[in-house]
């Protein structure tokens, strides 16, 4: 099984797409193993995006990700990865499917609403660092059997 982390960014907690986006994520057939609502400090928003440090919208990026709680979430999947992140959709909502939550509820990509693993190596690492390992769940869903061909 894939683990990814999937963040509802400030932009979808204000709007209240919170529940309509975990909605998603449930009805496709991935299973939650951790959440928590939270206000995210500059520390823990320089460490997720390091790889950005640099980058013209970098400071752009700090202000929006601190500026209001976002919903952190742990998420498991046989391919997992590719799943979540085909339902979000291309970076840029412009050009993201039809169907996909950036499309379907966004306009720009500096407020895309959702952050997903690109890998599954990026989903254990980013995990790590916004949960302690108390803090997910391991159970036993009984539509597993249902969802995968088990
Ligand atoms: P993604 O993996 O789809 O979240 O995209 P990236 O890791 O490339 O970018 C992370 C975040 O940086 C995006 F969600 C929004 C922001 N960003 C911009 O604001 N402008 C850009 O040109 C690229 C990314």
């Amino acid at each position: 099984m894939e683990r990814t982390l999937i963040l509802i960014k400030p932009d979808g907690v204000q709007r209240g797409l919170i529940g309509e986006i975990i909605k998603r994520l449930e009805a496709r057939g991935l299973k939650i193993i951790g959440a928590k609502f939270m206000q995210v400090d500059e520390k823990l928003a320089s460490t997720h995006y390091a790889e950005h440090i640099g980058k013209p919208f970098y400071p752009g990026l700090m202000r929006y990700i601190c500026s209001s709680p976002v919903m952190a979430m742990a998420w498991e999947g046989r391919d997992a990865i590719a799943i979540v992140r085909q339902m979000m959709g291309k970076t840029n909502p412009v050009e993201a499917a039809p169907g996909t939550i950036r499309h379907d509820f966004a306009m720009i990509t500096s407020r895309n609403l959702t952050h997903a693993s690109d890998s599954p190596e990026r989903g254990e690492v980013e995990i790590a660092l916004w949960f302690k390992a108390e803090e997910l769940v391991t159970w036993d869903r009984t539509a597993d059997s249902w969802i995968y061909d088990l």
